[in-house]
């Protein structure tokens, strides 16, 4: 690229010196340059948490909401203004557990969005409390007898919802993130890329040599659309974690299937008229 990264952004950070947020941040701003999108072209939207500070320090639109609900600002920006890049970057607990039902329910919808997992395994931000991807057994400060609940699978659920494009990667290995990145961006539909990103003050277990030592990355040969076979990486854990597109399933995004939308234009090309608003308000009193 002989352009200067336009998404660069001088704001400080609140992360800790090492935290994988610091690559994950550099890994997306390389992917949109590279996409030679530009920063007015791209919304981030996120929730709370340490992942959600990301929208601030990339110089882009953003919007960070509320726990759990870095889905529903972002779908209604996508419907509002369909020529918008649309991506999510939040944690593993913003998405997965306060968020877990826009989750389940915006899968079934495929809006042209990207979500970006920022999955460090923990609740970092509220100091290392277990998160729904936090293994069992894992001892933290709350959990001082190990955590006894079985850990969410964000794969497995994906798949079983037909999710459109599933995808995992490690923020250790940039070139593998920025590439996953670029096909998500690009993809049609909603992409859910889970990316390992260790916490290096309130997860001593994945460490950045653990993500080393446990992840492998899927053949050549590997065929994202064969749904069973899917189903089987998303089992691996302990034998190493496969990372990758995992699974892929063409369908119509959420606009496309919206007919009466088809020959309207967007809400952000419509003509602002408040009068119809207020003879439709005189309407309830
Ligand atoms: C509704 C609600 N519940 C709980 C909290 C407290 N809280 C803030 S961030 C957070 C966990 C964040 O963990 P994660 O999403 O994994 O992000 P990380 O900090 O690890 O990047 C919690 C529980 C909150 N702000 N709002
Ligand atoms: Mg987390």
């Amino acid at each position: 690229m002989d352009r200067q990264n336009p998404f660069h952004c001088q704001e400080e950070k609140a992360w800790c010196p090492g935290c994988g947020n610091h690559g994950l941040l550099e890994g997306i701003k390389e992917a949109l340059d590279q996409l030679e999108k530009d920063p007015h072209e791209v919304v981030v939207c996120s929730g709370i948490g340490q992942a959600a500070k990301l929208p601030h320090y990339i110089n882009a639109n953003g919007f960070n909401g509320l726990h759990g609900r870095s889905i529903p600002p972002a779908l209604g920006i996508k419907v509002a203004n369909p020529d918008l890049t649309v991506i999510i970057h939040s944690g593993d607990g913003d998405s997965y557990g306060e968020g877990g039902n826009h989750l389940i329910h915006n899968i079934r919808r495929n809006p042209d969005i990207t979500h970006f997992v920022h999955d460090n395994q923990i609740y970092g931000l509220t100091k290392g409390q277990a998160s729904p991807t936090t293994r069992q057994g894992h001892v933290t400060g709350i959990q001082t007898e190990g955590v006894q609940l079985e850990p969410f699978n964000p794969i497995a659920l994906a798949i079983s919802l037909d999710c459109s494009f599933v995808a995992r990667t490690f923020m250790g290995d940039k070139e593998h993130m920025v590439k996953i990145m670029k096909e998500a961006i690009q993809h049609k539909g909603y992409a859910l890329v889970d990316i390992f990103q260790p916490c290096v003050v309130f997860n001593k277990i994945n460490t950045f040599k653990w993500y080393k030592e446990n992840t492998y990355k899927l053949d050549d040969d590997y065929d994202p659309t064969d749904k069973i076979a899917a189903f089987q990486k998303s089992q691996e854990y302990d034998d190493g974690i496969p990372i990758g597109v995992i699974y892929k399933k063409e369908k119509p995004s959420f606009l496309e299937g919206i007919e009466y939308l088809k020959d309207q234009p967007s809400l952000v090309k419509r003509d602002l008229n408040p009068d119809n608003a207020k003879s439709f308000m005189e309407g309830f009193f």
